[in-house]
């Protein structure tokens, strides 16, 4: 068993709280920061850079380095419009950066909507499952039944190639919140022990500028059902819509904001791109918010 000690802290999390992950027992005292590896030719911020598995380990580790208490490996774009990639493809990808970047004792967490692709990679030492279609293919339920890593459930509204076509909710909140629980009880009856999901309101996934405000305004009602929160707003789109800059590269400042934010409404884990500049902000937030109390 390997203790991770992590790096920042929210102070929400009840003292003690694990979030079990395979062999890992990831500390949610702190917020843990996940460092975003994407071994695709075509994912909106990173595409291309890190197709080469050589380049996606030495990626991988130097988020470790920066402060990353695990890694999320992700062979397929989901970004708004784009097409499914084939299994076979998504896992001649990913399998080898996930074995190597395992093998040098990194927490994996693999991203993928797809059974087999998460089989292979459990197979291949992945510690975490990060399906952003939330668990809804029974398979995907099965294989996260048939191991013990950690497992994220995140909200998605339809599919990536058309969630961005006019998303309609009643009350996205709510609807999002019902979601979620519903698809983690479905997973605790399944087997999984609660310890081991986590639950993440999928920020960008079918959602307009207002529904994605409204859902990062409402993580502590979020995190209050008990299962620790991850928020994955690195770069996207409305940090755009709301500053203007259209390059994801260069919105560094708003993904630094967005989850500083997270965390002090209660989120457990962010998902970021930069990890350095997030590590750093959230160990100062941190700081002042101890001072504070
Ligand atoms: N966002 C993306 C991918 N996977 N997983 C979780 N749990 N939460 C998220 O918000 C999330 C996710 C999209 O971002 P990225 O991987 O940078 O882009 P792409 O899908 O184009 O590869």
């Amino acid at each position: 068993m390997t203790d991770t000690t992590l790096q920042t802290s929210s102070g929400r999390q009840s003292e003690g709280a694990v979030w079990r992950c395979g062999s890992f027992r990831l500390h949610l005292d702190q917020a843990l920061v996940m460092g975003i590896v994407n071994v695709t030719p075509d994912s909106f911020s990173d595409g291309g850079l890190y197709d080469d598995p050589t380049a996606a380990v030495a990626r991988g580790l130097r988020l470790v380095a920066e402060g990353a208490a695990l890694v999320d490996v992700g062979g397929e774009s989901t970004r708004p419009g784009s097409t499914e990639v084939a299994e076979a493809e998504e896992i001649a990808r990913i399998r080898p950066v996930v074995e190597l970047l395992a093998a040098e004792g990194v927490p994996v967490s693999v991203d993928t909507r797809h059974p087999e692709v998460a089989r292979v990679c459990i197979d291949a030492g992945a510690s975490v499952l990060n399906d952003v279609a939330g668990f809804r293919d029974a398979h995907m339920v099965e294989v996260a039944a048939s191991c013990d890593a950690g497992v994220v459930v995140m909200h998605m509204l339809g599919e990536p190639g058309s969630m961005q076509q006019a998303p309609h909710y009643h009350d996205v909140v709510s609807e999002v919140t019902e979601f979620l629980l519903a698809h983690a009880a479905a997973l605790e009856s399944a087997g999984i022990a609660r310890e081991r999901i986590a639950i993440d309101p999928g920020i960008g996934f079918g959602k307009t500028l207002q529904h994605n405000l409204a859902l990062l305004a409402s993580i502590p009602e979020l995190a209050a059902h008990g299962y620790p929160v991850l928020v994955g707003a690195s770069r996207k789109r409305f940090i755009g819509d709301l500053t203007g800059e259209p390059e994801p590269r260069e919105r560094v400042g708003g993904s630094v904001a967005a989850a500083v934010e997270s965390v002090r409404g209660g989120a457990a884990i962010v998902r970021v791109h930069d990890v350095a500049p997030t590590v750093q902000a959230l160990a100062v937030s941190r700081a002042i918010g101890s001072a504070r109390h």
